[in-house]
């Protein structure tokens, strides 16, 4: 990956001692399974954010198909990883909910992409995010998390559903899994150097 850097220098924070990190966005609807990717992939212990979901909220957190889950992240989710000495990939999380919207303009000023996870359980909800990086014309990938009990899709009848540009990348995954998602980010950086 170290090789497609130079292509991407634009998209890099460089500090003053000549270190550089890339950053990358994980988006997708609530529950897609954001902070578990960045989970399996950082090197570091990952900052998460995650409130108990409460019977307040319940109005607001739209949990049909994923009954199970407890926590929500309420700010961003961080992770890290080291490709070489002088060269890293930040990962954010992004929060999943409407209500946190706000934060996503903060976190992608100078994003060299984003990883987008779609649960086709609920596919709609990473409408949001498509068009968020459409507009800011920032590269993506569609990621769909495979969450087990739920029914296969090709990736060509997920790009179909999501009326996506012939070149965005979709591919299959599970989040849990860092070798899934080091796929993912390989994908997303080639997407991102050939779109330069
Ligand atoms: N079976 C299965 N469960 C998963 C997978 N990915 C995530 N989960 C579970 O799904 C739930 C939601 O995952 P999170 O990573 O919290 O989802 P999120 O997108 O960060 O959620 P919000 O921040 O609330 O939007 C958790 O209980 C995870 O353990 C997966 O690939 N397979
Ligand atoms: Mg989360």
């Amino acid at each position: 990956m170290a090789s497609v850097h130079s292509d991407l220098s634009v998209s890099a924070a460089a500090s003053p001692w000549g270190a550089v990190a890339l950053k990358i966005l994980v988006a997708g609807g609530f529950g897609a399974g954001k902070t578990t990717l960045v989970g399996a992939l950082s090197e570091i212990r990952p900052l998460r954010t995650e409130e108990q979901l409460s019977e307040l909220g319940r109005p607001l957190d739209d949990t049909s198909g994923v009954e199970a889950k407890r926590t929500t992240t309420v700010a961003m989710d961080f992770g890290r990883i080291d490709l070489r000495p002088g060269l890293a990939l930040y990962l954010f999380g992004t929060p999943g909910q409407d209500r946190f919207w706000f934060v996503w303009d903060e976190l992608a000023q100078g994003a060299l992409g984003a990883v987008v996870l779609a649960d086709t359980r609920r596919l709609s909800d990473c409408f949001p995010s498509v068009d968020f990086f459409e507009q800011r014309g920032i590269p993506f990938v569609i990621a769909v998390n495979c969450f087990e009990g739920t029914e296969a899709y090709a990736p060509d009848d997920v790009r179909e559903a999501l009326d996506l540009d012939p070149g965005v990348p979709v591919l299959l995954c599970d989040a849990r899994r860092r070798e899934d998602g080091r796929e993912l980010l390989i994908q997303l950086v080639e997407h991102a150097a050939a779109r330069r």
